[in-house]
This record gives C-alpha cells, structure tokens and sequence, in this order.
C-alpha cells in the first residue's frame, strides 16, 4: 500500500517533498511533481482592512511556495466569484479555493469543478450544501466563538449594572457566514446570563461608512443604548465617528467590542474609543499553500483547519501595536 509523501514546510515557506515509498521502491524518491502548481482564487472584494490582510497574505505565501496564482477579485459580487471559478475548471488549473461572499448558490459550479477532477477549498468563510463532497478541505475561523467571546467580555463590563443593559449589532453582509455565527455567537452568551439583550441591528456591509449609517439609524431608533456589538472594525471605527458627532463618549457610554483585531482597530481600543477586539487572523495563505501543496502530491488534508483568534483589551492592543503586521 503506497505511504502518502510526506509534505514540510521549509523556513523560506518552500515546500519540499520527502519521499513516500510504495512497496519495493524503499528509498527511491518517487518521481517529482512537474509543477508549477497553478491555484485559482476568487477573493470576496476589497471591503475591509481585514480582507486586504487576507489578499496579502494568500499572495505573499503563493510567492514562497512558488505557485502561480491566478487571483480574481468579485468585489462582493457573487456572480463573478462564480464566474471566475468557471474560468479556472475551463483552465484546468491543479485546486481552486475561493472565500464565498454569501453561503448559498455554489453548488452547480462546484460540481462542475469536482466533476472536473478539481478539488477545492474554502478560507475564511462556509457554503451552504447539502453535499460536502464539493469542496476538500475549509480553512478559517470559528465566528460562533468570536460572537460567543464578544458577549463575554462585553458581560464583564457589565457585571456590576443592575440591568438590562440595552445592545446594537452593526451587522456584516447578508447571508455571509461571519454575519450570521457571529450573531448566533453572542445570542447564545448572552442568553446565559440574561442581562444583556440586542435590542436592534442593523447592517454595515462590513465598511466604514456602512457602520456609521446603521449607527445613525440605531440613535434614532433606540433612546437607551449601553453597547454596541460592531461585527468588524471598520464598522465600530464608523460607529465611534458617529457617537462623538453627537456628543457621546464611545467606549465608555455606549461601550464597544469588534472583531477581526486590525491595526485601526488595535488603536482605536488603545486610544479608548473601543473597550475589546477580538481577533480573526486574516494571514492563513501559508496554511492555504500547504493544503495546496499537499493535494497537488496526492496527500489528504483536513476537511476542517481554523484559524488564530484572541481578545485584545486596551493593555494588549498597546503591546500589539508596534509589530502588528496588518
Ligand atoms: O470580519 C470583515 C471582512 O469574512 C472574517 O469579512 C471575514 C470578515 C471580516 O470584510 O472585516
């Protein structure tokens, strides 16, 4: 029975091959890939600070691992991610892996890339199927935890208020996997203790803007609001504008937790605007490249890898800062 190749990592982030052995080749080190490895990706857009992060990363880690990528941005439009994973079956490239803009509609093209004999892997965000056979391996992370860390820390704040502390949730896209676990997340802390409760949300497309127009319409809604729970930084860093534009004093009244732990993100909670950050790593090109490399050598991969995540208060994020990488 064939050993599969057993597959590292070198310090320059090359891969190099250690020979599995069939029976009756002991030693001989089996035949070299041809490569180049072609990958084709289909990135979400270009929305947040996080997603550039992201962008960099998958890039920087095909350079290490001298894979020629072939990198298409939808800029949030799920027609062209579809469109652009049509466009890497017909150029038969060796795996493609796409982030998907919204969980549902993915199942006729990836059934024609698997069909097609190529394999696929999701980052950072999941589809909805009922056939987990259309993709390999989903590398990312698990936004449930982030909302579930989000309310537990937004709680402590809390501990001593007498209730109910009165929360709004600036929300992500529609139907995107982090919109919705991240939501779930913090519903499900929260309902433990019962004295927060998301009195109203609404959504900011994950951009700055966005945030400071859901937080406009939240001030008019809402007379009482004690938190914010700002899915991204961009939106909280929208939502801080707004508060000070009317006179309040962010992070203190209302207070304000994000995710994802980008640099804007680390120092509007050092300088106090924000009260935590919870971190989603957006730099998981070389855990991509790996998988990559691994199916390209006929390995198997994991079907679930996640990705680093952390709380940041107002102490670390002043540690952070100074080698933050993105
Ligand atoms: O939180 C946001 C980006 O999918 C985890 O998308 C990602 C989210 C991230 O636009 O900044």
């Amino acid at each position: 029975m064939r050993r599969r190749t057993l597959m590292t990592l070198g310090a320059a982030g090359l891969v190099s091959a250690l020979p599995g052995c069939a029976d009756g080749d002991e030693g001989k080190v089996p035949e070299a890939p041809k490569g180049p490895i072609v990958l084709g990706f289909s990135q979400v857009g270009s929305e947040s600070g996080w997603r550039l992060a992201n962008t960099k990363s998958i890039q920087s880690a095909a350079r290490n691992n001298r894979i020629d990528l072939k990198f298409s941005n939808a800029e949030g439009d799920q027609a062209k991610q579809i469109a652009a994973i049509q466009s890497y079956i017909d150029a038969r490239v060796n795996v493609i892996s796409f982030a998907p803009v919204v969980e549902s509609g993915w199942d006729d093209v990836l059934r024609r890339a698997r069909d097609a004999g190529i394999p696929v892997v999701l980052t950072d965000r999941m589809i909805n199927t009922k056939d987990e056979s259309l993709y390999v391996s989903s590398i990312g992370a698990e936004f449930l935890s982030e909302g579930n860390l989000a309310a537990l820390y937004l709680g402590l704040d809390f501990a001593a208020a007498a209730g109910p502390v009165n929360v709004v949730e600036l929300l992500g896209t529609p139907d995107s996997t982090p919109t919705k676990q991240r939501s779930d997340g913090f519903a499900a802390t929260i309902a433990r203790e019962g004295k927060l409760r998301v009195v109203d949300a609404e959504t900011g497309n994950w951009t700055q803007a966005g945030g400071a127009t859901a937080m406009r319409k939240l001030l008019r809604r809402q007379k009482k609001i004690d938190a914010v729970f700002a899915q991204n930084d961009e939106m909280g860093l929208g939502a801080v504008a707004v508060l000070k534009e009317q006179g309040l004093k962010p992070g203190t009244q209302p207070r304000i937790v994000t995710v994802d732990a980008t640099r804007a993100g680390l120092k509007a909670l050092a300088d106090g605007d924000l009260n935590y950050v919870v971190e989603c790593s957006p730099e998981i090109g070389s855990q991509l490249m790996s998988v990559v490399v691994d199916l390209y050598l006929g390995g198997s991969v994991p079907k679930r890898i996640e990705s680093q995540k952390n709380v940041f208060n107002r102490d670390t994020a002043k540690d952070a800062l100074p080698t933050r990488t993105y």
